[in-house]
């Protein structure tokens, strides 16, 4: 199976950023969210040498290998290539930096290529682009990672007139998650309420029970 399809409905997606790790180190949260379930890991680290994100990525994406998970970097394709990762996720920047002809060029064409939206309007835009596997939609909720947030309202929409898999992100926790499964979300991404939960394996285990329960039987 090509690497382009690997990004599912009723997928649990960890968005790993070292800066949120309180102290533990990469492996040990990857490895615990991956015993609880993760099926999407992204490398995000905005603040790391090349050395370092190639060292890193390369680990982290031995482990992903090892167990199935699909591992995509932020922002740069280049390091998708040297560490041949399952993809690359872009940000409205990005978009700016590499055109997307030229990322293609550079990743190839079997690899995943996910874009962050961040209003309606943005999705539109994005969801009428060919060559994106996934669009993320949020800040959906309040987060540390960023000043705003766009909040519920759109994600019906977001669903009825998607041509791809919508990665939904942006202050999802516990408390907050049945409200979006409930509004058909079917793709969770987070980083805080996985990395610093207290218990790493038991809480993306019940995260990734809860999107499995809206699968309709069969
Ligand atoms: N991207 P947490 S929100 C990395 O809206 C990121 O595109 C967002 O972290 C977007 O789960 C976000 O801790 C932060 O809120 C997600």
């Amino acid at each position: 199976m090509s690497e382009k399809n690997k990004i599912k409905d009723y997928s649990l997606y960890l968005v790993f950023s070292q800066d949120c790790a309180l102290g533990k180190s990469a492996l040990e949260i990857t490895k615990e969210a991956i015993l609880g379930g993760i099926d999407i890991l992204q490398m995000r680290e905005k603040n790391k040498s090349k050395d370092q994100l190639l060292n890193l990525g390369r680990e982290l994406r031995a482990l992903c290998k090892k167990n199935n998970v699909t591992f995509i970097v932020n922002d740069d394709p280049y390091l998708v290539k040297e560490i041949d990762a399952d993809g690359l996720h872009l940000g409205q920047e990005d978009i700016l930096k590499y055109p997307l002809e030229n990322t293609r060029n550079i990743i190839g064409k079997n690899k995943i290529i996910g874009i962050s939206t961040h209003s309606i309007e943005q999705f539109k835009i994005a969801n009428t682009r060919e060559d994106f596997d996934y669009l993320s939609y949020g800040p959906i909720f309040p987060t540390l990672t960023k000043d705003y947030f766009i909040g519920t309202k759109d994600i019906k929409e977001v669903l009825e007139i998607t041509k791809k898999p919508v990665v939904f992100i942006g202050g999802i926790n516990l408390s907050n998650l049945d409200e979006i499964l409930d509004k058909g979300a079917k793709i969770v991404a987070l980083i805080r309420g996985i990395m610093q939960a207290k218990d790493i394996v038991s809480t993306t285990k019940i995260f990734k029970e809860k999107i499995n329960q809206k699968r309709t039987p069969k």
